[in-house]
């Protein structure tokens, strides 16, 4: 299994909108099993195929406490959404910054599975906004491009400083 890295905030990597995969074949089902290793490695909640450079429109989740429900998303779209979410997220390709967003509390997710077949998925809380997160991904947005400006220049200063004082 190929061990895959994830690419780090500002990488302009993570603004590239993800294309629609044609075909659900051996090739996305072995991307999925390392891209769920990736997540469960981390450790992370979810993961995005943009964020291992791969520009695909897949996504992982597992927002269970014992990290024994993986769920795979292909083609993701969102068919319903209700109620309002504020939940501090973080996300693996901005490590060690978290901060509230607004998100809808309850979705339906459409999308195919790792055998090509649609299905529908009803998530809430945790897992919802992670799903949102990760969708966000796709689309080449990274959680803290929803911040004002004003904090997004201060995480970009944060993480500036962190790289100075890694070197
Ligand atoms: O591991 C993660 N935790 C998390 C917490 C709150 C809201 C969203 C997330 S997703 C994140 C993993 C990640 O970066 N996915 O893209
Ligand atoms: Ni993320």
């Amino acid at each position: 299994m190929a061990k895959l890295s994830i690419l780090l905030y500002p990488d302009p990597r993570l603004h590239t909108v993800a294309a629609p995969v044609a075909q659900v074949n051996d090739e996305i089902r072995q991307l999925i099993k390392d891209m769920a290793q990736a997540m469960y490695a981390a450790p992370g909640v979810g993961l995005a195929a943009t964020q291992v450079d791969r520009h695909l429109r897949i996504i992982v989740v597992d927002t269970s406490p014992a990290h024994d429900n993986l769920l795979a998303f292909i083609n993701p779209e969102l068919v319903q959404t209700s109620g309002d979410a504020e939940l501090e997220e973080g996300c693996l390709s901005v490590p060690g910054i978290y901060e509230k967003l607004k998100r809808a509390q309850k979705i339906r997710v459409r999308a195919l599975n790792a055998e090509g077949e649609p299905f529908e998925h009803e998530a809430e809380g945790l897992q919802a906004v992670c799903i949102q997160h990760e969708m966000d991904h796709l689309d080449g947005k990274v959680f803290v491009e929803k911040l004002s400006r004003l904090k997004q220049t201060r995480i970009l200063a944060k993480l500036k400083k962190r790289e100075r004082e890694s070197e």
